[in-house]
């Protein structure tokens, strides 16, 4: 049973901008939020400790959250890994079904809270899904990836497919779609890398990779000069193969299934693999796979 938090803490109080009374997270309560968690102490055990000793629900969970979040940083960065930078992440408090995105509504199919994966339906017409396909299929080449060796481009074994790149807000298309992602992922449209095309034939894969550029990398320093981190991939799929050709996360040993029009979200918030964003494309078994790839950058990206 977790001991419960000395009443005081609740009492103390402070003004919110809205002018709402709103109970403070004191320095006291972060400590007995830690040393529960520490005592092996379940979060709905603690919880409702905080709402028998007065505590409104929602600030107690919001508390809860922030304190370990915050926690959990400083261990990870004591440990050497770099530290957490905000992310990309869609409103889906209450758990809703879809998401305005202003001229289209979205559906949420699955979210995974560690690693954060979010699939969505239906955020791309297949219209649209056409009309990315007809705007890249004269502009691909065999795929590079970003050398982290060297900061340049190179033609990598384990990227089998072959692509290309739009220049951000290049088409009426290329440019509504980019304010969708913007609305959807609450974050800037400046921020997005180019959208980049992919198309997988036969036997075609994406081995396992991470997105972001591994900071032990002597390129590294030259590519977030432009922008900083990648911090999430929204993987869009513009058609579906008829086997074969899903997005795996060993870690978490999932795999979203490519349909047209869906997408796949993920974000890192720190490039490091404690983020269990893992995540290949596996070897198309029978038709041909095509996926529009969005990288969210910390910063604008230039
Ligand atoms: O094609 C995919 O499913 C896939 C897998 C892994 C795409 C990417 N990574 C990517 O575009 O980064
Ligand atoms: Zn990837």
């Amino acid at each position: 049973m977790a001991s419960q938090p000395d009443p005081d803490l609740a009492s103390a109080t402070t003004v919110q901008r809205n002018g709402a009374a709103r109970q403070a997270i004191t320095p006291e309560l972060r400590r007995w939020i830690i040393e529960q968690a520490q005592a092996g102490h379940a979060a709905p055990v603690v919880l409702q400790s905080m709402r028998d000793a007065g505590w409104d629900e929602d600030v107690a969970a919001e508390a809860m959250e922030i304190t370990l979040q915050d926690h959990l940083n400083a261990v990870a960065v004591q440990q050497g890994q770099p530290a957490a930078v905000p992310v990309p992440e869609p409103h889906l408090d209450e758990s809703p079904a879809q998401v305005d995105c202003g001229d289209r509504t979205v559906n949420v199919l699955l979210t995974l809270a560690r690693p954060r994966i979010v699939v969505f339906g239906g955020l791309l017409s297949p219209e649209e899904c056409d009309a990315l396909i007809a705007a890249a299929r004269p502009r691909m080449a065999r795929s590079l990836t970003v050398a982290t060796k060297t900061g340049g481009e190179e033609v990598n074994d384990d990227r089998t497919s072959d692509g290309m790149f739009f220049q951000r807000g290049e088409s009426p298309v290329i440019q509504r779609v980019e304010a969708r992602i913007a609305r959807l992922l609450n974050w800037p449209v400046e921020n997005g890398e180019g959208v980049q095309v992919l198309h997988y034939r036969p036997g075609a894969e994406y081995k396992p990779h991470y997105d972001y550029f591994d900071p032990a990398e002597p390129g590294t320093p030259t590519i977030v000069q432009r922008g900083g981190q990648r911090v999430g991939t929204l993987v869009m799929y513009l058609n579906t193969p008829e086997k074969g050709g899903g997005t795996t996360f060993p870690d978490v040993h999932l795999e979203v299934a490519p349909q047209r029009g869906n997408a796949v979200f993920f974000s890192y918030e720190r490039p490091h693999p404690s983020t269990r964003t893992l995540h290949g494309g596996a070897p198309v078994i029978a038709g041909e796979k095509w996926i529009a790839t969005k990288w969210l950058r910390e910063r604008e990206f230039k």
